[in-house]
């Protein structure tokens, strides 16, 4: 720490700057007695010895015999290099939490990172409270130590096992956003959260700094994020450790933090270093936020964060054939690969392990010595124990309005325009009134394009940072606002999953093409529901991933080409059936009763799939209803089989396939009179898998019955025309399954002429019907003919005008 990182001020510039009032330093102390020093680093051997024993040991857990290749795992899998800096972090908590009886759960960024976060759950006896089998002493350590990394044990990061962990860290880059989604309504909380030098490199923690111009220090928690500058990836310098001091200094403040450095190798000054940093920033925490409490002066203040730059894998081998180890990449995983195989490897590790003098740490029955026991907290105040880190157990209900009340009223099938989301919204604002502090709403920068504008009514967007007399006009900016808005989906995605883990409820909504941007954050997070929910009991339920997708492919008005993606949902069915769900209401009442199921469900993430713009309304509310609890269904009306065999089935999926099947339908009973159409609609898109395959799965007799056995299937489907089959290829008619979706066919396009370039267009669709049916074969050659016709004077229409047809934008069925 030098003296010029210690900023004189607490606040950042805003409207209302408030004057600054520094909090006494406490850097220039050593705030541990002689005692406590050698307490807390025996602490932290116990901590590094843990690790390294996961690593190699299936044997000998607290060596008290020589070390022998027996004891060695077969395969050493694991990571070393992150764990003396996160171990220190955590020891270090523990004092404070203990001292101010503080509220902290502890983020690991490098999850890889795990033997840290592991033995600091173990040894303060949380682990042994889950995992009775594996107890304090000797043959439970030494089975704790036997199941890491290892097949039938856990994994090597900081899974849903690990309890504590409400973030995997495998996948890096979202551990500040995680610590934020955790934060925001949680007045009490600290969410310490470790950030890998590595991972700051990455795309989305480098944005995710700006969480703290969304973070109000009245109403919600704090972060004390933790950089940590052990200088190496996993075979590279990290570009954080290799800048000058004064222009990383000058990036943390520039991301309005107050950094604080705790810089060295000597553990002994290490730990007073760290003991007195860590106190300064809990101490400015709770100065800032009891100054803001106390005047309701919400302005952002300027949090305190520490740079931890300690080398990596500390305290392990300094040398191994001939090459640096400690302090260097190659601490990252295992140091000493051959200790099963090569005698001085062997030695080397033994000594290693006995640097940290187990026999101090441990007695007779293994079990870690009362003094150091004592350090730790006890009961819930245990980060390892925290409720919040197993949100389910905070969750409350949340309290919902009845979504009929909003209902649009249908007066005839297909005869009115409305906008979906728009009728969502008036929804989810009473939504938000009645759960002020447990319901947020997602979205980059969209929720107003996105038509959710209504939702303002009941709380605006989150803001801290500088405003504008400009932003009083339609600006819709709060400090207390409940909608999250900033321009970075992982950001927007990283809290909301942070906001859930934690026991609260919210729904995200984003451009359809660019939810992309977070496939991999909806993979991860949807492997971690999985391990949650189907394999550990302890873990309650947390409230699902709501994911509206809007903004559709097919009606990309201003934007085109790049804005036309519909590929999530494919990312989305790759994932456990336990834990997914896919619904395309096809009009707003339905939309409203799929949002209404989403937002009472748990443990799933729910995508669904509607679109902003004004769009053919079909079902009354108790029809809506009813057509979503079954998922899948006929619309008599539609449909003019009269209840014998069809021959042909017409169906969809998605708003705007759904119109345009419709308008097909319309056209050939117009033109076919005894034509025998049976109309479908899908709206819970796994009621097309088998029943042995998806919980949502139709039973073959229900999709046969639907389906039939043998005839043409024109199926229009909102998204790409292979995830149709890739559901339905087991099914008794799937060879007669004839899919149209989006083919990567678009531009500034009308919504018809898109549609027709893509094949999802009435026109084509009755096309197929022709072709498909077969007595219509010749029968329908001169309709065919002028549906040709209809296409090229649609395209030349949209071309010479720029705008459909008055009769297609204004169609309605004709009833
Ligand atoms: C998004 C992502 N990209 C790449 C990797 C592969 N990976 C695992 S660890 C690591 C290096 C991490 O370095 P750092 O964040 O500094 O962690 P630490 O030094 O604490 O181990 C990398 C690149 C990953 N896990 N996640
Ligand atoms: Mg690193």
């Amino acid at each position: 720490m030098t003296e010029s990182s210690i900023l004189g001020e607490h606040r950042v510039a805003g409207t209302s700057e408030v004057a600054s009032r520094p909090t006494p330093s406490l850097l220039t102390q050593s705030p541990l007695t002689p005692e406590e020093l050698r307490k807390t680093h025996a602490y932290w051997s116990a901590c590094n010895y843990l690790s390294v024993g996961m690593i190699y040991l299936r044997e000998n857990a607290l060596l008290r015999q020589p070390l022998k290749p027996e004891h060695i795992k077969n395969r050493l899998l694991g990571h070393w290099g992150s764990d003396p800096g996160q171990s220190l972090i955590w020891v270090h908590l523990n004092r404070l939490i203990k001292k101010y009886d503080l509220n902290v759960i502890y983020i690991s960024g490098p999850g890889h990172g795990a033997p840290a976060t592991l033995a600091n759950c173990y040894l303060e006896g949380h682990y042994s409270e889950i995992y009775p089998d594996k107890s304090r002493d000797e043959a439970g350590l030494l089975k704790f130590f036997r199941q890491f990394s290892f097949p039938g044990g856990i994994g090597s990061h900081c899974t849903p096992e690990t309890p504590g962990s409400i973030h995997e860290g495998g996948e890096l880059g979202y551990s500040i956003s995680h610590a934020y989604g955790a934060a925001f309504d949680n007045p009490d909380l600290i969410v310490t959260v470790a950030i890998g030098d590595g991972e700051a490199e990455s795309g989305p923690l480098a944005t995710s700094w700006h969480s703290n111009k969304f973070l109000n220090p009245i109403r919600d928690g704090a972060v004390l994020p933790v950089l940590h500058l052990n200088g190496y990836k996993i075979a590279n310098p990290t570009v954080l450790a290799r800048i000058p001091h004064e222009e990383l200094e000058s990036l943390l403040i520039g991301y309005g933090h107050k950094p604080y450095f705790v810089e060295g190798d000597d553990p002994s000054t290490m730990h007073q270093k760290m003991a007195s940093t860590l106190e300064q920033c809990v101490l400015e925490i709770r100065s800032l936020q009891q100054h803001a409490r106390a005047t309701g002066d919400s302005t952002r203040p300027r949090w305190p964060m520490i740079v931890l730059r300690s080398p990596k894998g500390w305290t392990g081998p300094k040398e191994v054939d001939g090459h640096k180890v400690e302090g260097s990449w190659r601490a990252h995983q295992v140091p000493i690969l051959d200790a099963a195989t090569n005698k001085k490897s062997l030695r080397m590790v033994e000594d290693w392990m006995r640097s940290y003098k187990p026999e101090e740490l441990f007695d007779a029955n293994g079990t870690l010595i009362p003094e150091l026991q004592e350090l730790a907290p006890s009961g819930t105040r245990r980060i390892s124990a925290n409720p919040h880190a197993n949100g389910g157990l905070l969750r409350k209900e949340l309290e919902l309005p009845d979504f009929r009340a909003y209902a649009f009223d249908v007066k005839a099938p297909g005869a009115a325009y409305v906008s979906p989301t728009d009728a969502l919204a008036h929804f989810l604002a009473e939504v938000m009134r009645r759960n002020m502090s447990s319901f947020r709403v997602f979205g980059p920068d969209e929720t107003a394009s996105n038509r959710l504008a209504a939702i303002y009514a009941a709380s605006k967007k989150t803001w801290l940072a500088e405003y504008m007399p400009e932003d009083a006009d339609g600006g819709e900016l709060d400090p207390y606002g409940r909608v999250m808005e900033m321009l970075s989906e992982h950001t927007l995605e990283g809290w909301f999953e942070g906001y859930v883990l934690t026991g609260r409820h919210g729904l995200f909504s984003s451009y359809e093409a660019f939810i992309h941007i977070i496939d991999s954050m909806f993979n991860q997070h949807a492997k971690w529901l999985e391990k949650s929910k189907m394999e550990l009991s302890w873990r309650a339920p947390i409230p699902s991933i709501n994911i509206l997708i809007t903004s559709l492919v097919w009606r990309q008005d201003h934007n085109g080409f790049t804005h036309q993606d519909p590929g999530f949902l494919d990312v989305v069915t790759n994932k456990s059936p336990d834990v997914v769900r896919i619904y395309l209401p096809p009009d707003a009442n339905c939309l409203l009763s799929v949002a209404d199921h989403c937002l009472r469900s748990r443990d799933y993430v729910n995508v669904i799939v509607a679109d902003k713009q004004e769009h053919l309304q079909y079902l009354t509310m108790p029809e809506a209803v009813k057509h979503c609890t079954k998922g899948i269904g006929i619309w008599d009306w539609a449909s003019s089989d009269d209840g014998a065999e069809p021959d042909v089935v017409m169906a969809c999926a998605g708003d705007i396939a759904t119109m345009e099947s419709l308008a097909a339908v319309a056209i050939l009973k117009e033109h076919f009179h005894d034509l025998k159409i049976r109309f479908v609609n899908v709206v819970d898109l796994f009621r097309l898998m088998p029943e042995s395959e998806h919980p949502h799965g139709l039973s073959d007799r229900d999709f046969d019955s639907l389906f039939t056995a043998e005839k043409p299937v024109i199926f229009n489907f909102h998204s790409y025309a292979s995830l149709i089959h890739k559901l339905s290829y087991r099914r008794n008619n799937h060879d007669n399954i004839h899919v149209r979706g989006y083919k990567e066919k678009g531009n500034i396009n009308t919504p018809l002429e898109l549609a027709i370039l893509n094949q999802i267009d009435r026109y084509d669709l009755a096309i197929d019907v022709i072709d498909r049916v077969p007595r219509m074969r010749s029968v329908g050659a001169h309709v065919k003919e002028w549906l040709k016709g209809q296409i090229i004077e649609s395209v030349n229409y949209a071309h010479t005008e720029g705008i459909d047809k008055i009769e297609i934008r204004n169609w309605k069925w004709p009833g």
